[in-house]
């Protein structure tokens, strides 16, 4: 592992990050020719994956479709275990892909971007580094994830407490223990919901702080069988394709029907015949209208409603945990095991802190507004993250005349970008699965794939037309989120006032949702055709004249633990 090999000073790209998105860049770009820097902030690769090691982590796609496609020999010669992969085994997987593609020479660990500067003069990009170093690249592509930079515990004395306490963002690599504990959980998102069941198998109580209920929806996980994995092994080239070719990534069975074309008793059959298969992805496309009509949401998030109610013994916690304030599926639908039975034990308690919130972290527990203190021995905080622009707004990126992307993006009181791809006034740097793409709506594997080739084959074209310098116009830009947020408000997603899909869940952070929501197959149709077109809505330069001039001191930043 790269921990201390020296970087080379002028790679010809900088990968920021070795996530899923950072390593099939590094796969690309390396196999056209380039030279390639990644720099990875964590102590090994995985980005999302390295650091989400908390109980029950595990994806809501299923893993036979939340994988690389791109290597047809890889599909076949890995062998998944369970229909939704946990978090150990993806790891496992982005390490096999790491050495059998040999990535790791060209990764650095343990080493955060802190800056990237473009020089105009140059047509180069100053990559800052946390040891020190300075690279000098002629591109930098930043592969920092769109759920990555977490929000650290939102209360007063958080590090007062005196028993332990844990991120489900940021879990550490020893062992955690929750034998005879006492554990407080604050935060019911897909984290909340994921680890909450697991703690409860070992603790001797679990307190459960919601400030509000989620949609979750049965995931049915199970081991996958020989017979099952032989069947799509020889269809994968044909599945894959057809992931690429629908809505989101997965090839679930979409309903093409309204809600208003069926009668009451047909419409529970076929909700109910998708919540007995199991799984977010098919639930929330059982309806074609779902997410754009309310009345067809509403049915649907009727239906598991009263699943809540059926499955949680006591009345008043069923009534707590009925989610009433956002549509079904505007925010992040979760996905589960026993979530809702979980509060059927005795031990777990549930505490609804949305009218008496938490005041403050004591060093016995957890304090409310009305003076209550819950005596625990651990918390975990699983409050969530400055999504979709939260990584890029942490480093300080500079474009042209100095501007600050973070500040740009202030001003214009949300991201403005070019397909989630390029940003005016940044010429040479891309975003993989950035806002203004359908970034979380889509399958992340399926959309980081799209991205990498989509900047991969751009960077082709330019070499191929002596160009150096690509940038997204103005008017490109301007077009693309008007049309990003003309198509989210025929949506029901902004019906959901607290998501981090519109940044609400981040104090002073501005509010809209930077979310391609027309689905990523006419997204994906959308890039090709930029591209076919010769980049339209880009400018394309040749690289200035003083772009093989060296930039003061760029070499050698050792990265070392
Ligand atoms: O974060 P979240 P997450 N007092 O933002 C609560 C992906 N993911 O890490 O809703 C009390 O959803 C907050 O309450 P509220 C997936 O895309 C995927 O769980 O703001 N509570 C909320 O309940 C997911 O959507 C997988 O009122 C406070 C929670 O913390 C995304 O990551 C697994 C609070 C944060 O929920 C993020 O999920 C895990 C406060 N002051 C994650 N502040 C799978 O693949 C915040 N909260 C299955």
């Amino acid at each position: 592992m790269n921990h201390d090999t020296p970087t080379t000073g002028r790679p010809d790209v900088v990968v920021v990050g070795a996530g899923l998105a950072g390593l099939y860049a590094l796969h690309r770009f390396r196999a056209r020719g380039l030279t390639v820097r990644v720099i990875e902030a964590g102590p090994d690769i995985g980005g999302t994956w390295y650091w989400n090691a908390y109980p029950g982590a595990r994806c809501d796609v299923e893993s036979m479709d939340y994988s690389y496609s791109f290597s047809p020999e890889l599909d076949q010669d890995w062998t998944w275990s369970e229909l939704y992969p946990a978090q150990p085994e993806i790891l496992r997987y982005i390490h096999h892909v790491a050495d059998r593609f040999d990535l790791r020479r060209d990764i650095t660990l343990d080493t955060r971007v802190e800056s990237a500067a473009y020089d105009e003069e140059r047509g180069r990009w100053s990559v800052g580094l946390s040891h020190g170093g300075t690279l000098d690249a002629q591109f930098v592509v930043f592969a920092t994830g769109s759920l990555s930079a977490p929000l650290d515990p939102p209360f007063e004395g958080f590090e007062t407490f005196g028993g332990e306490w844990y991120q489900t963002s940021r879990w550490p690599r020893h062992d955690v223990s929750f034998d005879g504990k006492r554990v407080a959980v604050v935060g019911t998102g897909s984290s909340g919901v994921q680890s909450i069941p697991v703690i409860a198998q070992a603790a001797s109580e679990v307190t459960v702080f919601q400030r509000t209920p989620n949609f979750s929806i049965p995931a049915r996980n199970r081991p996958l069988t020989a017979d099952e994995v032989a069947a799509r092994k020889s269809v994968y080239p044909q599945h894959r394709q057809a992931q690429r070719d629908s809505p989101s990534g997965v090839t679930v069975d979409v309903n093409p029907r309204s809600a208003h074309s069926y009668d009451a008793d047909e419409a529970q059959a076929e909700m109910r015949r998708r919540w007995e298969f199991g799984g977010a992805p098919i639930f929330n496309v059982a309806f074609v209208d779902t997410m754009t009509d309310v009345a067809a949401n509403t049915l649907l998030a009727d239906f598991v409603r009263d699943r809540i109610r059926e499955t949680v013994d006591d009345p008043a916690t069923a009534e707590l945990l009925v989610p009433t304030d956002h549509p079904i599926a505007a925010k992040r639908l979760c996905c589960d095991t026993n979530y809702f039975a979980t509060y059927n034990q005795e031990h777990v308690r549930l505490v609804s802190v949305r009218e008496n919130p938490i005041r403050r972290i004591v060093p016995q527990g957890v304090e409310l507004a009305d003076g209550t203190t819950y005596e625990v021995d651990t918390i975990v905080y699983a409050v969530g993250y400055d999504a979709l622009s939260g990584a890029l707004g942490r480093i300080d990126i500079r474009g042209r005349g100095g501007r600050r992307l973070d500040q740009v993006w202030r001003d214009s009181d949300g991201p403005t970008t070019y397909l989630g791809l390029g940003v005016h006034g940044f010429p040479n740097m891309f975003t993989v699965t950035g806002p203004g793409s359908p970034a979380v709506l889509a399958v992340m594997t399926v959309a980081i794939e799209q991205h990498v080739e989509w900047i991969d084959e751009c960077l082709g074209y330019l070499a191929e037309h002596g160009l150096g310098v690509i940038e997204a116009t103005d008017v490109a830009q301007k077009e693309w989120t008007d049309r990003v947020e003309e198509i989210v408000q025929g949506t029901v997603f902004p019906l959901a006032t607290n998501s981090y899909y519109s940044g609400a869940n981040v104090a002073g952070k501005w509010r809209r949702i930077p979310l391609w929501a027309a689905g990523q197959k006419s997204y994906r149709d959308i890039c090709a055709e930029v591209a076919r077109r010769g980049y339209e809505g880009f400018s394309l330069e040749p690289a200035p004249a003083r772009a093989t001039e060296p930039a003061g001191a760029v070499d050698v930043p050792v990265a070392g633990r």
